[in-house]
């Protein structure tokens, strides 16, 4: 695959599009369990370890890319340039290929080496494997959402905002390890009669619902995993700094996840997006 544009975010996001429609279709066959563990301690399925591999080589090797990184390895590689240093999730929510429910692909560009500060991200996105497949994708405090058919990229909206009017909500974790400020924080959410419940077991799923019809999603802190389940350079960065420039909120639950250091390129992040006065109130409630 040939990545020709001298701009090397441009590249990285055109290249992940193209990649797009192969990961799709690569999916098939590759349901299985690879009797492997990603960095986090998770079960690997096939199709995540393929993913990674297929995108490792095809964005190491841009002009420009300085490293790539992935949920799905516990080493960065090397791309030999100084531009940017690419964060992916090769396949967020892969846990529901055996159902045949949605998932994704997210990635952040930072301009930092990895780990570094969601501050440091140039550009992040997702591509959503849904009943078709699309790319959201913020660049310059602006989010565009496109279609992809056969790794063309076709706009279907320029700047994507939130709705106003917040109507889903999705909370992952078990129930009983919730904190109690949590929980409060939940019925009151639930006991508004404008808000429905939208949750599939993938993050990313999620976060477009709230992106389409407004909302709150998170993964919060628990009993049990006080940092929550999700990873901040993979996961949390990209979709704080997507979300923000659609004009909503994050927050680990008392500031943005983009004001969050990072320790370890694994560190997971609670995490909460969505829009801005349920993001106020979530911190007023957890304070
Ligand atoms: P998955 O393990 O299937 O890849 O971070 C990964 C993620 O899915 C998110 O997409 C999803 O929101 C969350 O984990 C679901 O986790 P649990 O079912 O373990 O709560």
């Amino acid at each position: 695959m040939s990545a020709t544009d001298p701009d090397p975010v441009e590249n990285v996001v055109a290249t992940i599009a193209r990649s797009a429609t192969e990961i799709r279709q690569g999916l098939v066959g590759r349901r299985g369990k690879a009797d492997e563990q990603n960095p986090s301690g998770e079960t690997q399925i096939e199709a995540d370890v393929w993913a990674d591999q297929l995108l490792a080589d095809r964005l190491s090797s841009i002009d420009g890319v300085g490293e790539y990184a992935s949920e799905e390895r516990s080493e960065i590689i090397d791309g030999g340039d100084e531009t940017v240093y690419v964060a992916v999730d090769p396949l967020d929510g892969s846990s529901n290929l055996r159902s045949n429910n949605t998932m994704g692909t997210v990635f952040g560009i930072y301009e930092e080496p990895l780990p570094a500060p969601g501050s440091a991200l140039v550009a992040s996105g997702w591509i959503l494997y849904g009943p078709i497949t699309t790319m959201t994708c913020a660049r310059d405090g602006t989010v565009t959402k496109y279609e992809l058919t056969g790794g063309e990229r076709t706009v279907v909206e320029r700047n994507v905002t939130l709705p106003e009017d917040p109507l889903v909500y999705g909370f992952g974790g078990r129930v009983p390890h919730w904190h109690d400020e949590f929980r409060e924080y939940v019925r009151e959410i639930e006991s508004n009669p404008e808000h429905k419940l939208r949750y599939g077991g993938a993050m990313i799923g999620d976060v477009n619902q709230v992106l389409t019809y407004g909302g709150i999603f998170a993964y919060p802190a628990l009993e049990d995993s006080p940092r929550g389940k999700l990873r901040l350079q993979f996961e949390g960065n990209p979709i704080a700094y997507l979300v923000e420039a659609a004009g909503g909120r994050s927050s680990d639950g008392s500031r943005s996840i983009l004001e969050v250091e990072p320790t370890d390129l694994h560190d997971r992040v609670p995490l909460h997006v969505g829009n801005t006065e349920l993001i106020d109130r979530l911190e007023e409630t957890l304070d």
